[in-house]
């Protein structure tokens, strides 16, 4: 019997209470928005979202000043799936040490209310062992399979005296109740480094068909680069023989140094819905932002719209974190009501979810305009927005 002390019951239930408080607190939407979708006000978590019992060794013997031994930096860039009527997250949670690991967290809402199941996911290993994990994307795919592809990151052999240089590959996993996962090999692609890999939902020719990100290095994706296509033939053999670039990263835009699909793109009538990742370079370093676009049903590796700019782009809080200035996706949900829920991390620290509607997001990826590449061109098309509206404020007053 572990017995404790009145003062270490009192310090104990403090905790709990606050925590209990935290996660059980409602949220609330912002309004009026813009139009294409709501931010929630309190981020759905956080590292305090965390259970006390990861954190802190309860035993008073060994712990007599109940301090937190295991801490956890940061909970972040999280899969999402609405399983058995449950919005659940496969959050990417970073331990003090920053070593990463995947973690379950289940909420009736999809707004608030998180809370992760008992035990992190002790992710079975190839015989690389991954050396760091992260950003799982979840997808339910036709074949009856929930797979989870990530990134896996180990030391980077050839450069034995770089401490820093690492290799990004995309690991696989599989489940179908997100509590025992079958591990599969790593992806086989015959770019440099991997990150990003998303599996699209349904078969393509009879094939599974994967979203890649090739890259040179493992932070910088070098000439390459976009966000890549190609078929897989068996996901227990991994392999794409060749990539094509579907979404390429563009000059002077949002996505001018690097970009990424986020989750797997949601099915439409009119295509499919796509959220990514677009990076570029400034004084104060890389700036993250979400964009979304549209590819075509029948051939989702053919880009039919693109709407300019970004969707989604840090603000006020958000853009201060453990890295700052970056807003990254790689979960959504779209419900029975064709609600779509969309979960996003801010400076890879916490994890927002934003909200709208599936007729609402095809109606911004179609009509939004696309970006003509040059200022002028620009100013010419803001130019002809504010004429109509002067015109329909004149029909109006
Ligand atoms: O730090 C920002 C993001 O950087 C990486 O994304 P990308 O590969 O596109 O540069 C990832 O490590 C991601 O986890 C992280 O949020």
């Amino acid at each position: 019997m572990n017995l404790w002390t009145p003062q270490f019951r009192k310090k104990y239930q403090d905790l709990l209470q606050s925590h209990e408080q935290l996660i059980t607190q409602s949220n609330e939407k912002c309004e009026p928005g813009n139009g294409i979708y709501n931010r929630w006000k309190n981020p759905v978590i956080s590292a305090a979202h965390c259970p006390l019992t990861w954190r802190y060794d309860l035993d008073e013997k060994s712990n007599p000043h109940l301090m937190e031994r295991l801490g956890i930096n940061a909970a972040f860039n999280s899969g999402a799936i609405l399983h058995e009527g449950k919005y659940l997250l496969i959050v990417r949670v970073e331990g003090n040490d920053r070593k990463s690991f995947f973690a379950v967290a289940e909420s009736p809402s999809g707004v608030d209310q998180f809370r992760f199941w008992d035990l992190p996911v002790l992710l079975p290993q190839t015989d690389k062992p991954d050396v760091n994990v992260y950003d799982m994307r979840l997808v339910k795919h036709e074949d009856g399979w929930i797979y989870g592809l990530f990134c896996t990151e180990r030391k980077d052999l050839s450069m034995p005296h770089d401490t820093s240089a690492a290799e990004a590959q995309c690991g696989i996993v599989r489940t179908k109740d997100l509590k025992q996962w079958i591990r599969l090999p790593d992806l086989v692609t015959y770019s440099g480094q991997q990150r990003n890999v998303v599996l699209h939902p349904e078969f393509i020719d009879g094939k599974y068909a994967l979203y890649t990100r090739p890259q040179d290095g493992f932070i910088s994706v070098g000439g390459g680069g976009g966000i890549g296509w190609g078929l897989c033939d068996d996901m227990t053999q991994p392999e794409v023989k060749d990539e094509i670039i579907v979404d390429a990263k563009v000059y002077h835009t949002i996505k001018e140094v690097k970009n990424g699909q986020g989750p797997a793109p949601i099915k439409t009538e009119h295509g499919w819905l796509h959220l990514a990742h677009g990076v570029r370079n400034t004084a104060a370093g890389l700036r993250y932002v979400l964009y979304m676009f549209m590819t075509d049903l029948q051939k989702p590796w053919k880009v039919t719209h693109r709407p300019a700019g970004y969707f989604i782009a840090p603000e006020e809080e958000e853009r201060v974190g453990d890295v700052s200035n970056v807003a990254f996706s790689n979960g959504w949900i779209i419900n029975d009501r064709d609600e779509i829920f969309i979960y996003y991390a801010s400076s890879d620290t916490r994890m927002h979810v934003a909200t709208s509607t599936k007729e609402r997001l095809a109606d911004y990826v179609m009509h939004t305009p696309e970006d003509p590449l040059f200022s002028h061109l620009c100013v010419a098309q803001r130019i002809d927005l504010i004429q109509k509206n002067l015109s329909i404020l004149q029909g109006v007053s």
